[in-house]
């Protein structure tokens, strides 16, 4: 076993984006482009030496060899140990638990996400710190600073290492411990929640669907749904991980999990229904007849979640990224709880729950989780849910209907545009960030523009300020549109228009989205020349 070091030269393009560096996979598999960002990581962090780390990943394509490869840089850089889960497999907050149960220095998780999988698809690299979160911005700057100068790399140069059986193996004087991927995070499931509620609940005859998309919650929903929970075998579709997630995009929304929202739609319809992403950290919520926006699961989540053992204290606060309805805020309001409203991605939350100030947080884009771990987390969404149905036992449909009986509800809706031209795209925000100024006070049919501007965040915990976190408009009366551009995608650039009014009228609150949405919509058009710019006249992607 040869240490040895590489000379390299920087490669452009390397900056983490909103979660981690995501590139192409064959991006990622072309000479020394791992091993920069891998180096750059270490030097972002001040050093790998003596330290120990959590790695894992979704299974897509490219991910065991990637494993392999940041093994041997960790052995050859002094690192003292990283707990691997079986074949190189985490879900994103199985790996935020372990950092956090086994006190590691961080991990490194493999995984482009919600992006598609394969060798002409997509692959990423993310680095979360000791509180088992993303890392802030301030740590992935210093690692795209890095990538700028890196010059060399070192590797152990070795056979790979066993990562198919449990057990503990040395790899040039560091400890690879290969674990269960399942285990601690069932057990960790176990103590949020009330299983056997739940499994009174299945016994009962009650029917769940939940769609893993082929990818990493595939053996995480076997073993707490249908093992420890008693769900019908068969409730679990697509549970076998595959490194091309059976080559569709395992991002569950009503696009791509098509299959199970016309299942819940039609005459077989279970009585819930849910999907996750491929890491597992995202969550879609259905019920029979009904699709329930994530913005709406957090509302309802927060209304309800002391039903569930894990939060029967009740919750410290809460926390949604800026995009994000503002349907939690009247639940917030109601129960006179802190409400924080942070920039796009998770790693905004990590302060917020470290602190004791949010206890749970949520995304529009299908993210919700808790303090219980430092990422979004897809299957405790869904056991949140089901014990809230488990204690309720009414449908999804009445939860729903009573939720906004109490709350009025906020109809909205994300519309995506997908790899549009990146300098139009830009230039169209631009041209209204040059507008802002000027529209307060401007009429469109769906009414006055009460405030416009681009949105920065003032960490209230570390008091770090994060800028230029998308485009704001807000009308009066509380509609209110956003833009943004994304910063997950590896294809041009992907415009996301976010769409929201607010209904107090009970006798208003069953409308289709898109109807009740239809004057903000033409208001977005209007004020922003989507068309002109995207040159589509619809968007890639409703959700
Ligand atoms: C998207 C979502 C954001 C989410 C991020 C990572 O980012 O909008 O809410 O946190 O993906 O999710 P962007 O920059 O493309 O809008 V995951 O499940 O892909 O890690
Ligand atoms: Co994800």
């Amino acid at each position: 076993m040869e240490k040895r070091t590489v000379a390299t030269q920087p490669i452009g393009g390397q900056k983490p984006g909103t979660s981690g560096l995501r590139k192409k996979t064959k991006v990622f598999m072309g000479p020394h482009y791992l091993e920069n960002f891998v180096q750059s990581i270490w030097a972002g962090i001040g050093g790998a030496a003596g330290k120990s780390f959590v790695l894992g990943g979704d299974g897509r394509y490219f991910n065991e060899q990637a494993a392999q490869v940041i093994l041997r840089m960790a052995a050859a850089s002094g690192a003292k140990k990283i707990i691997v889960g079986q074949n190189a497999l985490l879900s994103t907050p199985a790996a935020s638990h372990l950092i956090r149960k086994r006190k590691t220095d961080g991990g490194i998780i493999m995984s482009a996400s919600h992006n598609p999988g394969g060798i002409d698809e997509d692959f990423g690299v993310k680095f979360n710190i000791a509180n088992g979160g993303p890392a802030p911005e301030e740590v992935t700057n210093r690692m795209f600073e890095a990538t700028k100068t890196v010059t060399s790399y070192e590797i152990l140069e070795t056979q790979d290492v066993d990562l198919s059986t449990l057990g503990t193996r040395d790899l040039g004087g560091m400890e690879v411990e290969v674990v269960d991927p399942v285990e601690y995070y069932a057990e960790l499931m176990e103590e949020l929640f009330d299983f056997q509620k739940i499994r009174d609940l299945f016994a009962g005859g009650f029917t769940m669907k939940f769609d893993a998309m082929h990818a990493v919650t595939g053996p995480y929903a076997h073993e707490i749904l249908e093992r420890r929970l008693g769900a019908a075998s068969g409730t679990v579709l697509n549970g076998i991980p595959k490194p091309d997630f059976g080559g569709g995009h395992p991002d569950p929304n009503p696009i791509w999990a098509k299959p199970l929202v016309d299942l819940v739609m039609g005459p077989d319809a279970p009585d819930f229904a849910a999907a996750s992403d491929g890491d597992g950290d995202r969550n879609m919520i259905l019920g029979r007849g009904i699709y329930v926006t994530p913005s709406d699961s957090l509302a309802v989540l927060a209304a309800n979640a002391q039903l569930a053992p894990g939060y029967a204290g009740g919750l410290a606060g809460v926390a949604r990224s800026m995009p994000t309805s503002r349907a939690v805020d009247l639940v917030a309001q109601a129960k006179g709880l802190e409400c924080f409203e942070t920039p796009t991605g998770w790693k905004f939350f990590g302060n917020l729950l470290d602190a004791g100030r949010a206890t749970l947080c949520g995304e529009e884009s299908a993210g919700t989780g808790s303090d219980h771990v430092r990422e979004k987390d897809g299957l405790w969404a869904v056991l949140l849910w089901l014990n809230i149905l488990a204690e309720t036992r009414v449908s999804v449909k009445e939860l729903m209907s009573r939720h906004w009986e109490t709350y009025g509800r906020n109809y909205y809706s994300r519309h995506d545009y997908e790899a549009v031209d990146a300098s139009r795209a830009e230039a169209m925000m631009n041209a209204l960030l040059g507008k802002l100024a000027d529209l307060p006070g401007a009429k469109f049919g769906v009414g006055v523009v009460e405030s416009a501007d681009e949105f920065a965040y003032d960490d209230p915990i570390d008091k770090s300020r994060s800028e230029h976190q998308g485009i704001r408009i807000i009308f009066e009366g509380g509609s209110r549109i956003v833009f943004r551009l994304s910063g997950t995608g590896t294809v041009g650039a992907t415009l996301r228009v976010y769409l929201e009014t607010y209904e107090s009228n009970p006798e208003r609150i069953h409308e289709s989205a898109d109807a009740a949405l239809s004057g903000i919509i033409s208001a977005a058009e209007e004020i922003a020349g989507i068309r002109a710019a995207t040159g589509r006249m619809q968007p890639d992607v409703k959700t």
